[in-house]
This record gives C-alpha cells, sequence and structure tokens, in this order.
C-alpha cells in the first residue's frame, strides 16, 4: 500500500500529507516521517512482525504505559499511538504488514552521537526518570514481547549451535572473535546468577536505552520524551543502564569499522552513572547501584554476541547495509567490551 495511503488513516478526514521521509537509523523496523499541512506532523512506522511476532501485544503494552505515564507527576513524556478513523492503533495493510503512527514532537533532536558530558547527563537522567516514574507500574500487566530478550544464557546455547552449524560458511574465518566472545561468558553467567537468586529484582524495563531513544529539547537541551517502547517488558535496570553506556560512551557508532581509534569517554561514562542515579536514588536497591557498572559490560558483550550469531547465520535478524555488516558491528563491541572491562577492572 503506497506511504500516502496509509499516512492518511492516520489522520483526520480531508488532512493533508505534504511529504513523506525516511526518519531514524532502526534496524528492524522501517520509519517515515510524515509533514502534514495544518496540523502536527507524524511519525509512520511499519512494525517489523517477523520479528515482533505478535503486533498486536506490543501496542498492548505502549497503550498501558502511556496512559500509565498521563497520570504520572514526570515530565518525561511518551509519545501515545495515533488512532484511525476506526479507532485502532495498528493498521494491517494489503500486503500483511503492520503500520503505526504517532505525533511528531517538535523542537526536539535525537542525540544518536552524544556530544559531551553534559549532554550525557540529561539523556541519563531522561532515563532514570522513565524508569522512576513506572516504578508503581504494574509489571504483569506488560506482555513478554520478546521472550528472553535478555535471557544471554539462552543465547549463547543458540550461538553454540549456530557455531557447529555454521550454516554459511563464515566460522573459519571469525577465530579471534569467537575466542573473543568465549571471554565474556563470566560476566553473562553472573548477570545470571544475580537475576536467579533475585538479588537485582524484576522491574518495568525499556530495553533499548540507546541515546538516540530520548529526545533532547533544542533550545534548553532537557529530556523532554522517551520512544521506542517497543521492547518494554520486566527486566532488570542493569540493562537499560547497560544500553545506555553501549550506545553514549564510546566515541564511535557500534558499526565504525576503525576499532582502532575507539576510546572510552570516562567523563562521559560518568556523567550516565550520576544522571541515571538521580531520579532513583531514592528507591534502588544497593545491589542494582553495586552491579550497575556490570550490567554495562553485561550488555555490550550480549550485543557482541547478538550481533555475531547473526554473522554466523547468514544475516537473518539485523538489517545489513552491505556484506560483513553484522562482522563490523560485532567486531566494534568485542573491541568495546574489552576497553570497558580493562577500564572498570574487571567486574
Ligand atoms: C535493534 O531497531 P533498533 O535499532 O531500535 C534491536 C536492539 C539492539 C539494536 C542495536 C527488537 O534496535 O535490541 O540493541 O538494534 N531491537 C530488537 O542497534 O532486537
Ligand atoms: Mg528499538
Amino acid at each position: 500500500m503506497p506511504l500516502h495511503t496509509l499516512a492518511l488513516e492516520f489522520l483526520p478526514p480531508g488532512s493533508k500529507v505534504l511529504s513523506i521521509s525516511a526518519l531514524g537509523q532502526g534496524n528492524i523496523n522501517d520509519t517515515y516521517a510524515v509533514a502534514c499541512e495544518g496540523q502536527q506532523d507524524m511519525v509512520l512506522q511499519r512494525l517489523n512482525h517477523l520479528i515482533f511476532t505478535e503486533p498486536e501485544a506490543v501496542m498492548h503494552n505502549i497503550d498501558k504505559v502511556c496512559r500509565f505515564l498521563n497520570t504520572q507527576n514526570t515530565e518525561i513524556y511518551t509519545p501515545a499511538p495515533l488512532l484511525t478513523s476506526t479507532g485502532q492503533n495498528l493498521l494491517r495493510d494489503s500486503d500483511g504488514n503492520y503500520w503505526r503512527a504517532f505525533p511528531m514532537i517538535g523542537n526536539i533532536y535525537t542525540p544518536d552521537a552524544v556530544k559531551d558530558a553534559d549532554e550525557a547527563f540529561e539523556i541519563a537522567r531522561g532515563y532514570g526518570s522513565f524508569s522512576r516514574a513506572l516504578f508503581n507500574f504494574p509489571a504483569t500487566e506488560l506482555r513478554e514481547t520478546l521472550p528472553g530478550f535478555h535471557d544471554t544464557l539462552k543465547r549463547w546455547n543458540a550461538y553454540q549451535q549456530i557455531l557447529q552449524a555454521d550454516p554459511v560458511g563464515r566460522r573459519a574465518e571469525c577465530i579471534a572473535e569467537t575466542e573473543a566472545i568465549a571471554a565474556m561468558l563470566p560476566i553473562f553467567e553472573k548477570i545470571h546468577a544475580l537475576k536467579q537468586s533475585g538479588a537485582v529484582p524484576l522491574r518495568v524495563t525499556h530495553n533499548d536505552t540507546k541515546s538516540g531513544n530520548v529526545l533532547l529539547d533544542k533550545d534548553s537541551g532537557k529530556a523532554v520524551a522517551i520512544i521506542d517502547l517497543d521492547t518494554l517488558m520486566p527486566g532488570v535496570l542493569l540493562s537499560d543502564f547497560g544500553d545506555l553506556v553501549r550506545t553514549a560512551a564510546s566515541n564511535q557508532y557500534e558499526d565504525d569499522p576503525d576499532t582502532e581509534a575507539m576510546q572510552i569517554r570516562v567523563e562521559i561514562l560518568e556523567n550516565l552513572r550520576t544522571g541515571f542515579l538521580e531520579p532513583l536514588q531514592d528507591v534502588l536497591r544497593e545491589t542494582e547501584r553495586q552491579y550497575l557498572n556490570t550490567g554495562a559490560l553485561w550488555i555490550v558483550g550480549e550485543q557482541a554476541l547478538r550481533f555475531f550469531s547473526d554473522h554466523l547465520a547468514g544475516d537473518r535478524y539485523y538489517k545489513i547495509k552491505y556484506p560483513g555488516h553484522n562482522l563490523v558491528r560485532a567486531r566494534n563491541q568485542i573491541r568495546l567490551f574489552q576497553l570497558l572491562r580493562d577500564h572498570l577492572n574487571g567486574f
């Protein structure tokens, strides 16, 4: 179905669409900016139903959380889905694709590349406030849309099978990466034990806390909104902090091939921690504070494992822009893991 027709489905009758252009850096969904005449612009998105196999459950979670946050005293905004003329927040087109739309928030920017420590603090404070506002949300009302999303030992087992099967014959050229990934297992086991014992509690987590999923006000630089709520599920806060460190503390994007030039930006790393903790001071358990840095190592390692597994599997999960893209991503995350581990002195 043409994008233009789809966009009109989410707009009042008689609306005029001025232009539609690709938006963002997502690896899973397809996202477009829709400029409208005389009314708020919107974001139109195709939800990848090969990955999110229960699109209705994803929308159910988003809807619940947006409604709940509206009742909370928080500055953080989460854009609620727009409805079609028949009151649906999800539209299935004639090709079987699922579409949804959100209001476009004005006067903001997405800090995909974090520029300095002040910006890092504000991004992290935004996620901390988001978690704080969800502290009393009944987690049992959320559907687990991607079961085992951060069950790294489960991912580890799947990876072992891919290694064994080597379906596209790429293993032989990846000996160094295989060894580097093997060295991450103790972290994955440590996190597993912390979860199993209940030492770190289950909470409502965002699960994709990259720097670019916080919207900052262009004038004040303050965090205005948190977007991309597709992976909202019960989880542990360590992973939300971890994904933030993963995307903000390095001086490179996750697919930069020049890993020799990679550095940990220490001041930014410190501000991510203080910014994230600030809104959570009164509620966080001591163990969560204690293992926050372990959470960062965990998620960088898990992301290396995910990219590398997908490379070995023949690029079946993440969108790639060129052959070998997932291997480049995996190498980048392996390097980040090693730098972070050295910086943090183990875990
Ligand atoms: C995917 O599509 P995007 O960029 O929002 C992925 C995240 C990864 C990320 C790596 C549902 O997110 O978990 O961390 O790529 N989302 C899913 O860039 O797997
Ligand atoms: Mg995402």
